[in-house]
């Protein structure tokens, strides 16, 4: 079977809701020694992006949405240990505090970027989701982090990645941490307008923001 095959049969696992296949093709992947990254961007996320455009188009609904999630979860709980095993073995690249913004769930894709950080060589403080601005300040200021990294999905949500560098701002901490934002409707020009220091569309590129980022 080609990598092609694999990684089609990874996204239908997370469309079809099959947890039992999206392990064992995770499993087989850590086998084979295949690139772990690419498995999680080309096999599973876009079963993950399938699912959206079928819910947008009426023909999933939550619980499928919610199956789907789950999947996605039970896959990378398989990838996670190998990831964090070729970890490279130097001093930590930065601490890095990560979270999806209050009122926000989604976490698959917050997942994925702290994963990859962390697999990359920063030490990352994962706060979950549905973080509170006031958690990711008092955080950030425990740690001493170099950078805080922001996950929004909802339109909504965007609003709180803005609050918190209005509040960093008006308590004269902007000098002192770093901001990245992320999620699917976010972009560059939203993190410009909000005066963010960097965003990042995906896992991959958030790594290599970060490093840039970090060594500013
Ligand atoms: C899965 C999903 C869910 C799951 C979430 C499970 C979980 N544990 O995360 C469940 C079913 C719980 C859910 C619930 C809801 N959802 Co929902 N959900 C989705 C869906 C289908 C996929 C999101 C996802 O995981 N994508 C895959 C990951 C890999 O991609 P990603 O999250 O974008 O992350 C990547 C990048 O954005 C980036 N990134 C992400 N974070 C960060 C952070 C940083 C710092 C950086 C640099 C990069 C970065 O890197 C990631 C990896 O490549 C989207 C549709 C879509 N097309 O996005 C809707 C979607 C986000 N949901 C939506 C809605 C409306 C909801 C609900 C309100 C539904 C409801 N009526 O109850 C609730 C929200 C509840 C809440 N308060 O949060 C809407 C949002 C609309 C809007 N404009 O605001 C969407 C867009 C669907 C739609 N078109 O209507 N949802």
């Amino acid at each position: 079977m080609t990598d092609k095959d694999l990684f089609a049969r990874m996204a239908q696992s997370i469309i079809d809701g099959n947890k039992d296949d999206a392990q064992a093709l995770a499993k087989e992947a850590i086998d084979v020694q295949m690139n772990l990254n690419e498995v999680i961007e080309s096999g599973y996320v876009p079963g993950v992006q399938k699912v959206g455009q079928l819910w947008e188009e009426g023909e999933y609904f939550l619980p499928e949405l919610i199956t789907s999630a789950e999947c996605m979860k039970a896959a990378m709980a398989v990838l996670k240990p190998e990831l964090q095993k070729s970890q490279i073995e130097t001093p930590t690249l930065g601490r890095i505090v990560i979270g999806t913004i209050e009122g926000d769930i989604h976490d698959i894709g917050k997942n994925l970027v702290a994963s990859m950080l962390s697999a990359n060589g920063f030490e990352v403080i994962d706060l979950g989701a549905d973080v509170k601005i006031e958690t990711f300040l008092e955080k950030a200021d425990e740690v001493d982090a170099d950078l805080i990294c922001l996950s929004a999905l909802l339109t909504t949500t965007m609003l709180g990645q803005k609050r918190l560098i209005e509040q960093l701002e008006k308590r004269g901490l902007a000098d002192r941490f770093v901001v990245m934002v992320g999620g699917a409707p976010v972009n560059q020009k939203w993190a410009d307008d909000i005066g963010a220091d960097g965003y990042a569309e995906n896992a991959m590129t958030a790594v290599r923001a970060a490093k840039m980022l970090v060594n500013k």
